[in-house]
């Protein structure tokens, strides 16, 4: 099982996008284990982007994402899963994001790019475990659509 951290970032929660964004990750089937809004504070912030830390943009990165509330959620799925929803998600930069994409289809700048997704499942395990207590999980839940979704 692979596990992906999905942040629905400020500019996608002012802009009125939480519906239609979870709504992409619904249809194509996947499943969610967790969701919640919440205040990104600084310290969570430089946390989650420690690998962008002295980088040109990380400041701004930072302001941007506590600037307003954010939605994050837990996508489990099998294998393979991850790298599906970075296709979905699209390119970092909305401007060269392929049409279909979530940012492809709702953004025209790097700096306000929506969404933000694991980009491994080393990765998604790591954010997870950042952004989620144990106890916020659902891990094993089943839906009565799950057969009618995967073989
Ligand atoms: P996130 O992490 O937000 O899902 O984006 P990506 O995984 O697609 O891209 P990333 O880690 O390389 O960049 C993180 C974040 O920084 C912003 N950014 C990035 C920026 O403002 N200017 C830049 O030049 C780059 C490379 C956008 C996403």
């Amino acid at each position: 099982m692979e596990r992906a951290l999905i942040i629905i970032k400020p500019d996608a929660v002012q802009r009125g996008l939480i519906g239609p964004i979870l709504t992409r990750l619904e249809q194509r089937g996947l499943k969610f284990v967790g969701l919640k809004l919440i205040q990104v504070d600084e310290a969570l912030a430089r946390r989650h982007y420690a690998e962008h830390e002295g980088k040109a943009f990380f400041e701004s990165l930072v302001s941007y994402i506590t600037s307003a509330p954010v939605v994050v959620a837990v996508v489990a799925g099998k294998p393979g899963t991850v790298e599906m929803i970075r296709t979905l998600v699209g390119a970092t930069n909305p401007a060269k994001a392929a049409p279909g994409t979530i940012r492809g289809d709702f953004g025209i700048d790097i700096g306000r790019n929506l969404i933000h997704a694991s980009d491994s499942p080393e990765s998604g395990e790591r954010e997870t475990a950042i952004f989620f207590k144990p106890e916020e999980l659902i891990a094993d839940w089943s839906r009565a659509v799950d057969p009618w979704v995967q073989e």
